[in-house]
């Protein structure tokens, strides 16, 4: 599929520090150390609903992510997916009586233009399930081939149990994985089932429903599987970051790797799991199901500016969950304008010692917050005692373009 077109990103004098981020499998914050290219794959939306707060929260914490690796001297490939066939997708279209193919592009289409506004990265490589079928195909029957797949009426399951590792990504309690896996699509209970956590690989077509012809019956592909596949086709057997909202971590980010092991022999599929806090609205975690949204697209039409949106986003720390409130993009636009009044002025305070410090922090496990508030202490400085460093001005916004992709 195509992305969207990439923002300019400017090159800052020297060079950044090597990034240190929390890796859920580890439990830990610890250095992320890939080779002269990064490989990252993070999950793309569910072609419904979308763009709302939640997802630019995320999708921005790997646009960081990569701007801090580029300015590292890294190049990165970056690959992410879209569902545009599962379930809830599936239910949707039936709900508006809309075909569900459109109604995926539509919102693909929507998603894209609010990326491209938002000035975030895209990635080399933008697939969609339905275009990935043969890919995913080929990974189930790499799966039938080690003998980690079984059969209930038709429908094709992986077995959890030919994965040794399976369970090392979230480590939750047996239990908590069962009611993890209820709530996110799976089906525990289903009579016939080897382990209650096994996922589907394969589901036989139902009357009604879209289905491609493929060497176990006619049907459409499990969701773990369409990640796992497009992430090893992509990016080989193991991969720097895999990225996606908290949500994700089980089952989705579980069985994907166990899919991996299983069918490459190769641990872990990513070095480093890296996923973002879930952003709230009233009171609950924003989502589609829930219906508590706000769009990136109503906020652009109300006239937010999306240097603004980013800052909103950007003052909070992505691995802890918040919540949204009005509140948020009023402060974001004064702090824009404090910002754009500093930069406008001929000379300022030197801005070496700036760009080290948002460098460092940064680099501390994407620490935005810090980056923002050592930005708002040279404005400050800048309108109230100013300086003679005529270069600066120019400095700080490139730098504040380059690492926090906010244009002044
Ligand atoms: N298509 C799958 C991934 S393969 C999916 O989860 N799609 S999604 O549209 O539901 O979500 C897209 C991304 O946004 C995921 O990484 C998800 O974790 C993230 N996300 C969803 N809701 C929120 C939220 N309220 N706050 C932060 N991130 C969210
Ligand atoms: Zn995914």
């Amino acid at each position: 599929m195509r992305a969207w077109s990439a923002p300019e990103v400017p090159r800052l004098p020297g060079t950044g520090l090597p990034l240190r981020v929390y890796d859920t499998a580890g439990s830990e914050v610890r250095p992320l150390a890939p080779g002269a290219t990064a490989t990252m794959y993070v999950c793309g939306i569910t072609p419904y609903d979308a763009t709302h707060l939640g997802h630019a929260a995320t999708y921005l914490v790997y646009d960081v992510l990569q701007r801090v690796l580029r300015d590292a001297g890294h190049e990165v490939t970056y690959v992410q997916n879209v569902t545009d066939v599962d379930d809830p997708l599936l239910e949707r279209a039936n709900r508006d009586g809309e075909d569900w193919r459109e109604l995926a592009q539509r919102e693909t289409e929507r998603f894209r233009g609010d990326m491209e506004a938002l000035r975030i990265l895209p990635p080399a490589h933008y697939v969609g399930a339905v275009e990935a079928i043969g890919l995913i195909v080929a990974l189930i029957e790499r799966l039938q081939d080690k003998g980690a797949t079984y059969d209930i009426d038709g429908d094709l399951y992986f077995s959890v149990a030919s994965a040794p590792r399976f369970g090392e990504v979230g480590s939750f309690p047996y239990e908590k994985m069962v009611e993890l896996a209820k709530g996110m699509g799976g089906d525990p209970d289903r009579p016939g089932k080897k382990d209650p956590l096994d996922p589907l690989l394969w589901l036989a077509q139902r009357p009604g429903e879209p289905g491609w012809d493929s060497p176990f019956g006619r049907g459409r592909p499990g969701w773990h599987v369409e990640c796992a596949a497009i992430a090893l086709e992509h990016l080989g057997d193991t991969i720097d970051v895999q990225g996606g909202g908290t949500d994700l971590v089980f089952p989705h980010h579980e069985c994907g790797a166990a899919h991996a092991e299983v069918a490459t022999g190769a641990w872990p599929f990513a070095r480093s799991y890296v996923h973002a806090a879930m952003v709230a609205y009233r009171g609950e975690k924003m989502s589609k199901s829930l219906g508590n949204l706000v769009f990136i697209s109503a906020l652009r039409e109300a006239g937010n500016d999306p240097s603004a949106i980013r800052l909103a986003l950007l003052a909070h720390r992505y691995r802890d969950a918040w919540e949204w409130s009005d509140a948020e993009m009023a402060a974001a636009s004064e702090r824009l304008a404090r910002w754009r009044d500093a930069v406008s002025r001929p000379s300022g305070p030197s801005a070496d010692a700036l760009l080290a410090r948002v460098r460092e922090r940064l680099a501390d496990d994407l620490d935005t917050p810090s980056a923002l508030l050592a930005v708002d202490r040279w404005a400050r400085e800048a309108v109230t005692t100013g300086g003679r460093d005529e270069s600066a001005p120019g400095l700080v916004c490139e730098l504040v373009d380059a690492l926090l992709g906010v244009r002044l």
